[in-house]
């Protein structure tokens, strides 16, 4: 016996040895950046309430958009939830439910959403895939075709945060951790509105400004609601490759395509990210 086991080999670890409590002794090891799995991908955010709600005066033009971009670009396309969570929302908290039992409702509406969309772009390949398969088979899925749909919504289900009634994680943020975590080459985010204002132009239309650039740390100063869930900007403070996003206005036609191809078309927000 003793002889077998000297022949048992030790898994040499740098971590093997050493609290993973201590930032000083796990940073060499842990404190660079990942690599990027999806350099070329392109991440679309469709929202659900400014876009996908609209019905089809709203969704067939960005189909057609969508549909003639392909060749340029390999996308990952995210829908958001819309009214039908709002509903939900309404509903659930009425009845006391818990964050982590809506999150989930929430998520399979933003789900539902993109199984629409992908219904429309099937004739062009395009199919929605479930999120184990983006986990997991996102790049042969994408090999196979230009693009696919997926669910914005992250997957926390009952470990959402309970620091809000509301999930603290919606489709923006989801988009924003997936695009940062696959290092895309961007993420567009697609509204009804021309991006981001100093105040809601639906409600305080004279007075909200419209901004050209902004980072999310300036964004995080500013008082009054924003397009997007407040989270979104505190993801991207701690973005590890994705440096900069836009908000385009999915209303106006060629406004996703420009964004698409590196054009200025909608207020841009940059991250924490600073690539070396
Ligand atoms: O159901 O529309 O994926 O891609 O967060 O979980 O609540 O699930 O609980 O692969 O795993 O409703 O069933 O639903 O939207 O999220 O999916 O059709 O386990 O393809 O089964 O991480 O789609 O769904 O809602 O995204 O966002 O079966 Mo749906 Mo969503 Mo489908 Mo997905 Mo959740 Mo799965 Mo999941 Mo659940
Ligand atoms: P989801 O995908 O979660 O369903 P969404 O992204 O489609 O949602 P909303 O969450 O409704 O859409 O966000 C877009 C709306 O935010 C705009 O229509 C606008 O009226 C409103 N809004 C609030 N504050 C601002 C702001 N500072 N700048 C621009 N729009 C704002």
């Amino acid at each position: 016996m003793a002889e077998h086991t000297n022949t048992i080999k030790h898994v040499a670890s740098p971590l093997a040895r050493q609290t993973l409590l201590d930032g000083d002794l796990t940073r060499p090891v842990a404190g660079r950046r990942p690599i990027r799995l999806l350099p070329w991908l392109q991440v679309v955010k469709i929202g659900g309430r400014s876009i996908m709600d609209r019905g089809a005066d709203a969704i067939l033009p960005i189909v057609d958009e969508l549909r003639k971009i392909l060749p340029e670009h390999r996308l990952l396309i995210l829908t958001g939830a819309g009214i039908r969570a709002r509903h939900l929302y309404g509903v659930g908290l009425d009845l006391g439910l818990p964050v982590g039992s809506l999150a989930p409702l929430a998520a399979s509406e933003a789900g539902q959403n993109g199984h629409i969309l992908a219904s429309l772009l099937a004739p062009d390949g395009v199919s929605y895939v479930e999120h184990p398969t983006i986990a997991s088979q996102l790049a042969i899925h994408l090999a196979a075709a230009r693009a696919v749909v997926g669910s914005a919504f992250p997957p926390y289900h009952h470990h959402e945060f309970p620091t809000s009634r509301l999930p603290y994680h919606r489709a923006d943020t989801g988009a924003f951790l997936l695009a940062d975590a696959l290092g895309a080459a961007g993420l567009t985010i697609v509204e009804d509105v021309d991006g981001v204002y100093t105040a809601d132009p639906k409600a305080d239309g004279e007075q909200a400004q419209w901004i050209r650039e902004t980072s999310a740390a300036e964004l995080a100063k500013q008082a009054g609601p924003l397009p997007f869930d407040p989270a979104l900007l505190e993801v991207m403070a701690t973005a590890r490759h994705l440096e900069h996003i836009q908000i385009v206005n999915g209303l106006v036609p060629g406004r996703l395509t420009a964004a698409l191809r590196g054009e200025h078309v909608g207020t841009i927000i940059h991250s924490g990210a600073n690539p070396r």
